[in-house]
Order: C-alpha cells, then structure tokens, then sequence
C-alpha cells in the first residue's frame, strides 16, 4: 500500500510559538493535566462519514474534494482505499479512535445479505489494520436515514417492513462494533420524527422506538457488547421536529421506557445549539443526571443556524466543555469524535489534516483553561457562597427535606419580607474567564 497523503508527515506538538500549519500549538497529547495526560481526557476520534467520504457536496453543488484515493467510487476496491487513508491519516495525527455508520465502510448493495458480506469483508480489513496501528473504535451505529426507504424514520416508521429492515441493520452494526472492540454504540434519530402532526401517531412512534432500543440492548448484550448505548439528542434537521430533541427530552425518554441503566448521551455542540441551548447546557444536563457518555466534537454557525458541522474554533466553547467533563471525572467509555467536515472551499486534503489540528489544538486549549479555571477556584468558590442559604438554619432544613410548607409559612411571617438574594454578579465571573484564558 503506498502513501496516499504525500508531503504531510506525522503531526508533531511544536508548542504555542509554532507558525508551522502541520504542527499542534497546543495538543501535547502526553502533557498531564490535573493528573491526566491530555490524549486520556480527551480520546479524540475520526468520524468515517466527513473525513473519508463528505466531498464538500451541498443542496446548490457537487463535490469539491476528491475523496476516491485512487479508486473508483461506489467499489469494494474504494471502500479499501478509504481504510487506507484512514488509518494513514489517524497515524499521522496521532487519532486513536473512529467512528462508523455501517454504509460509510461498503457501497449498499441492493440486497441486505450482499451488504452484509461486504461488511464482513471490508471489517476483516479494519481488524487487520487495527492490530497494526494500534487504533481502536470508539463506537458504530447504523445509518437509518440516507435510504429514501426510512423517509417517515427507522424505528418509527409507520411500515413494518421498514421497521424490521431497520432492526436488521441494528443487528448487523452491533455486530461490527463488537468485533472492532467498540466501546460505544450510537442512535442518533435523524428521521425519528414528524414532519406534520396531522399524519403522525406520535406515542406508538416513540413506543416502537423503544422497543427497538430493547431490542438492541438484548441483543448487544447476548454477543458480548459490554459499552454503553448513546443517545446522539438533536431538536430538528432532517426532520422539522425529532423525537430526541435535547439532552433533558432524551433523558425522559430513556426513564420512561426503562432504558437508562444501558443507555447514556452522546452530546453534540452543533445539536444542543440548534436546540436553543448552548453546548455547555447539554453537556450539564447529560453530567448532572449520570448520562454524559461521549461528545461528537464540531460546532455550528449562530449566523447560519442549521447544522453546519465545523470543526471546533471557538476556545470559549471547548473551555466550557472541557470545563464539564472535568467536573463530571471525564468520559468513562465516550471520546471526542469530531463529527465535523471541512468547508467546501477547504478542499486539498492538507484542509483535512489543518481541520483536526484546528479541532484538537482547540480542545487542547479548552481543557487547559477550564483545568485553569477549577485551578484557580473563584467561580467555584462564588457558586458555592451562593447556595450558602441552606447550610445552616431554615435553608438546611430545606435542604436535607425535614420541613414542611406550613412550617416554612410560618417563618417567612415571622421574617417580614426576605431580602434581596444577592448578586448574581455574572460580569464579574464573565471577567473571571477573560482573565484564566487571557491573563
Ligand atoms: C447528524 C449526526 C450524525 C450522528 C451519527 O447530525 O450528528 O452523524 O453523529 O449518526
Ligand atoms: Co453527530
């Protein structure tokens, strides 16, 4: 197999004051930080979908990036090739994690058992260069969305047929995971959903969605999956509403249907913003109630407003992420998967490796600050001072639920009228930040 990215050697860490394009400024994947080295904090992972396959395509034009590595499109011999530029360019970038949906490895054939050979075949490929390389996968999931066949959704869809071809590729992409050591599985719902109420049963939808999940969970479980299930939540796009619109929404779902002791989240900036919250919103709701499994890296345009999958810039938002994962003892099974493509005037395959040095050397910097910010103590510090109230007094009482309404009644008569609760002093802690990320 000869070298596909020609002229870019392996991506070394040159430090801050680097003007080289093909360096890191800031992952320095051994550097320990509050007692973690960086690439344990965050297991970084290639999305197979944007890297290896995305050509830049978009509703107004064709691809820009020519993604065939030297072989025909739509063949067995391109899906090898893909393997190959895969593994060269997470070697060279030091990734040691991918991400999968079943139809990003092989054509689709026609028929399910044809399909289902050619995964056989291209995953024997992957085992191989994984034992070589030392890369491992991070998690898999069927693609239930592409296919004019799931346009009403996979699980919940109102054919039967569909259901059950859905199921069938549930069972198969289990499958892989398993044999490629996966540590996730993924449902991201992308067609789970309505486009109109008007035709739309939406509790048997969201019924036979769960059953589906069970029946994964079962099945996963019977052949050796020991990870974690991840809900991917998202508000919309494709659909005009999806049944997992955010973390909180998902959360219930999950209880409701008794699937949250197999089931945690799996958080993504772009999502959780096309839900009107900010990344750091889902990533605490998901912490907060023991559901934060993995993160799919990227971020959106506020500008644009759909889900523009870029690779992560913004330093505010990868420190207050960083920030939560921290808080939350880091991701047991989970990683960050940069679910993020390059523009479409970012074509050469350099763009590609500019991109994860990008995506990296932000999250690099994002846990050195948020580590900064816990280091330095005075927001929590104020957090803590605010809820002081109920450490002693009436507010413990509160607290440790040893009052009553009646009781509480009858001190507030006593009291008059509280005072003002304190100042929230938000342009104080927002300086705090400037200061940790800027001196
Ligand atoms: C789509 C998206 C998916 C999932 C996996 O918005 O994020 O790529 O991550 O199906
Ligand atoms: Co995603």
């Amino acid at each position: 197999m000869s070298e596909l990215f020609k002229g870019i050697g392996s991506i070394k860490y040159e430090g801050a004051g680097s003007k080289n394009p093909l360096a890191f400024h800031h992952y320095n994947k051994d550097q320990v930080v509050l007692g973690k080295p960086m690439k344990e904090w965050m297991p970084f992972a290639m999305a197979w979908w944007h890297n290896l396959c995305a050509g830049g395509s978009d509703m107004f034009g064709r691809n820009t990036t020519d993604k065939g590595f030297g072989a025909e499109p739509g063949t067995m011999e391109h899906a090898r090739a893909k393997v190959d530029a895969g593994f060269e360019f997470m070697q060279k970038l030091g990734i040691e994690y991918f991400c999968f949906h079943d139809v990003d490895l092989v054509p689709e054939a026609d028929d399910l058992k044809e399909t289902n050979r050619r995964l056989d075949e291209i995953t024997d490929y992957i085992s191989v260069k994984m034992k070589e390389t030392g890369i491992k996968c991070l998690w898999g999931t069927a693609n239930m969305f592409s296919n004019p066949r799931f346009m009403n959704g996979a699980g919940s869809s109102n054919s039967a047929d569909v259901f059950c071809f859905a199921a069938a590729q549930v069972k198969k992409a289990l499958e892989l995971t398993v044999k490629l050591g996966g540590r996730g599985y993924v449902f991201w719902g992308g067609r789970e959903g309505y486009e109109t109420l008007l035709n739309t049963d939406v509790k048997f939808e969201q019924e036979n969605i769960a059953k589906l999940m069970k029946m994964a969970v079962e099945y996963g479980r019977s052949i050796g999956f020991t990870g974690e299930f991840w809900i991917e939540p998202k508000p919309k796009e494709p659909m005009k509403h999806q049944y997992d619109f955010d973390a909180a929404t998902s959360i219930g779902f999950l209880r409701q249907y008794g699937l949250d002791k197999d089931f945690k989240l799996n958080i993504e900036a772009n999502h959780a913003t096309l839900a009107g919250h900010s990344f750091q919103h889902d990533l605490r709701i998901a912490a907060i109630n023991d559901m934060l499994g993995s993160v799919d890296a990227n971020t959106g345009d506020l500008l644009l407003g759909w889900d523009t999958d870029e690779f992560p810039f913004n330093v505010y938002d990868t420190t207050m992420c960083m920030y939560e994962v921290i808080k939350a003892g880091g991701l047991k099974y989970g990683g960050f998967n940069f679910d993020s493509k390059t523009r479409r005037p970012s074509y050469t395959h350099q763009d590609m490796f500019e991109a994860f040095i990008l995506g990296m050397d932000t999250f690099a910097l994002g846990l050195l600050k948020a580590a900064a910010m816990i280091e330095d103590g005075r927001i929590d510090a104020f957090v803590k001072e605010r809820y002081s109230s109920y450490e002693s007094g009436i507010g413990e009482k509160i607290r440790k639920g040893e009052t009553s309404l009646a009781e509480l009644a009858a001190y507030a008569e006593e009291m008059g009228a509280p005072q003002l609760p304190g100042s929230g002093r938000q342009e104080y802690l927002e300086r705090v930040v400037n200061e940790v990320l800027f001196g």
